[in-house]
């Protein structure tokens, strides 16, 4: 049976999950490694009735290795296993395999104990939009059995995949509308989680642009063959559009982005950057450091 999961209706979407989880011996939780805290959802813990629950960091291969460490150190002190992984290349994907056995030895070791021979684990994957679970499913199924695509709301309908004692539930992103700061919608917009139409690219732009000339200026300056940047700390839209401006203006300039009479077509280099971040174009970046980590700009 296929059920529809409306993710425009979030009591619904709640009520289903819920269901859905009682079914299920553990949670495979994914987030986008680039910013494992944004792209978490806030309630599912609270739905989590007891199950084990496994982090996974997708895009790994997209995220700052160093910002990837502090993220695993900080889920391990709270006593959450967070996997790296990049569900492309299947790297890191043998572990989140051990971990589900070992979150699950006790119902295996239970059921060896009454005599059952064949032991199923099922297990749901959960995740925002375009967070990669299809692709993860497929990559440990080793078969192309769930359709993906790199834009959210690719998977519209539940669907169990068989990996010999292994069921993967597959389920559709889900974005709760809790979003707690700016800066987390923000995030989650450059990293490819909301709908193009649904956001400001030219606000995710400069969120992004005045975040990298703290983080990264060095991947900025070598992707847009830029001098040098001054460090733009970002409060608002308002107040750093002025500040983003000539950074915008010189990116614009050198990939001819220009519109009659010569202006630089602004919106334009905004779409082209939130587009080559999203595709990791710039090099491993992370959006956000672990609360305590000393890189957090
Ligand atoms: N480089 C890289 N790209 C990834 C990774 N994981 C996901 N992607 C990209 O993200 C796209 C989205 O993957 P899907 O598997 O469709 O994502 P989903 O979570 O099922 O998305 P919805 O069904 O829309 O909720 C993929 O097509 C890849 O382009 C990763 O680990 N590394
Ligand atoms: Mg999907």
């Amino acid at each position: 049976m296929t059920v529809q999961w409306y993710p425009g209706h979030m009591a619904k979407a709640r009520r289903i999950m819920e269901s859905r989880i009682r079914q299920v011996d553990a949670l495979i939780e994914l987030v986008d490694a680039r910013l494992p805290l944004s792209s978490r959802n806030p309630v599912l813990q609270e739905m989590a009735f007891k199950r084990p629950n496994i982090i996974v960091m997708t895009r790994s291969d997209l995220a700052d290795p160093k910002a990837t460490d502090a993220w695993c150190a900080h889920f391990a002190a709270e006593g959450i296993l967070a996997v790296p992984a990049n569900v492309m290349s299947g790297e890191g994907l043998g572990r989140v395999k051990d971990a589900l056995f070992q979150a699950t030895s006790e119902k295996v070791n239970r059921a060896k104990q009454k005599g059952l021979k064949r032991i199923i684990i099922r297990a749901m994957v959960v995740g925002i939009p375009n967070v990669g679970k299809s692709s993860f499913i497929n990559k440990s199924a080793r078969r192309s059995v769930a359709k993906t695509g790199n834009q959210p709301g690719v998977t519209r309908q539940e669907q169990w995949v068989k990996l010999g004692d292994i069921e993967l539930l597959d389920t559709p992103g889900v974005l709760w509308p809790k979003i707690d700061t700016p800066e987390q919608g923000l995030r989650l917009a450059v990293s490819g989680a909301i709908k193009e139409h649904i956001y400001d690219v030219e606000e995710a732009a400069a969120f992004f642009v005045a975040y990298a000339s703290k983080q990264y200026p060095a991947l900025l300056c070598q992707r847009y063959q830029l001098d040098v940047i001054e460090p733009i700390t970002w409060t608002d839209i308002q107040t750093v559009w002025p500040q983003v401006q000539p950074l915008f203006q010189a990116i614009g300039k050198r990939r001819g982005m220009l519109i009659k009479g010569g202006e630089v077509d602004v919106e334009r280099v905004a779409r082209m950057l939130v587009k080559e971040v999203q595709e990791g174009l710039l090099g491993r970046i992370t959006f956000e450091w672990p609360p305590t980590a000393e890189n957090d700009g």
